[in-house]
């Protein structure tokens, strides 16, 4: 080869190799306006700009591209280099995945972080057995019932249709004598309206998003437990990155973590002014509800206990010490 041209090759091929672009995809399956949608959209926009346009994570909000049951899966394949999950949906498969979906374990922010600071390790563990990592999670605002129907009671939501999102909110529609059918948020609305759901428990926030108020009218805020998403990164793609865009990718991961705690927190009380504005009734569970749904979360605890065994214990005794 001519000399010259093959330095100017060498040249291109460098430069190629200097601003190649790595694209990655981020399924969801919340919306776009969902607050941990939009926190994650900031988190691939930072991404983006700390490593220079390398490395472009596009965010597939609403279940668009994958179901919110099949994203853990896809993730772990490679199908997404990244991706959102509520951990709670896959306790069927890991006990560990739904300790964060019991009523009144944790039921206050502060508790909901100890929880996860205990949940970890086991969590990061198992994880990367699948070849994944856990980049960071924020939790969904405290869970409350969503009724048609005023209740005094848990005796009211006998025969009920519960709209369950996980295999522990199916469990309480069990405890309670209602009958779960098992609906994932972005087919809510459309649930609701056929009448297929007369009562769920969630957040404030997805009532919102799926605008419960025109088919429901009553929230009880019982605030029984903040269940958490959680964000994956293949650990294929992330080991085939540069050096200086995993740090990128783990620095805004951290950022989002921080963000998006305070964003649920936050948001919270506006979401419950939204679903107010737009013609809910916000109530205070009457204490008759609030013992039932105790008793239902104390069932649940004893139940999970004897499933998870000894690695379950153990994270509840350090959750409870902390
Ligand atoms: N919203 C999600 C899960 C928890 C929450 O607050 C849902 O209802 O599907």
């Amino acid at each position: 080869m001519n000399h010259k041209i093959g330095i100017a090759l060498a040249a291109l091929t460098l430069s190629a190799a200097a601003f190649a672009q790595t694209k990655w995809d981020l399924p969801t399956a919340y919306p776009a306006s969902n607050f941990h949608t939009e926190n994650i959209t900031q988190f691939a926009n930072d991404v983006d700009k700390a490593t220079g346009g390398k490395l472009k994570i596009t965010v597939h909000a609403n279940a668009a591209l994958f179901k919110a049951p099949e994203i853990k899966r896809a993730v772990q394949g490679g199908q997404a280099q990244m991706g959102e999950i509520l951990l709670v949906n896959y306790q069927n498969e890991w006990q560990m995945f739904g300790l964060d979906g019991l009523p009144f374990l944790a039921d206050s922010y502060d508790a909901a972080w100890k929880l996860y600071q205990a949940q970890k390790p086991a969590l990061e563990k198992k994880l990367a057995e699948q070849g994944i990592m856990l980049l960071y999670t924020v939790a969904w605002p405290p869970q409350g019932i969503y009724v048609k129907k005023e209740i005094a009671s848990a005796d009211d939501l006998k025969g009920v249709k519960w709209r369950a999102y996980s295999p522990a909110t199916a469990r309480i529609a069990e405890l309670v004598g209602a009958q779960p059918v098992t609906v994932q948020q972005a087919e809510l609305s459309q649930a609701m309206a056929t009448g297929v759901v007369e009562a769920y428990m969630s957040s404030g926030s997805t009532g919102y998003d799926t605008k419960t108020y025109e088919y429901i009218k009553n929230f009880y805020d019982t605030q029984a437990w903040l269940p958490k998403n959680g964000v994956l990164v293949n650990k294929k793609a992330f080991d085939a990155l540069d050096k200086a865009s995993q740090d990128a990718l783990k620095k805004a991961g951290a950022d989002a973590e921080k963000r998006g705690w305070e964003l649920s927190k936050k948001k919270n009380l506006e979401y419950l002014d939204l679903l107010k504005k737009n013609g809910m009734t916000v109530h205070a569970p009457s204490a008759q509800l609030k013992t039932d749904m105790k008793k239902v979360g104390d069932t649940m605890l004893k139940e999970y206990l004897d499933k998870a065994g000894a690695e379950g214990q153990a994270v509840v005794d350090a959750y409870r010490k902390m």
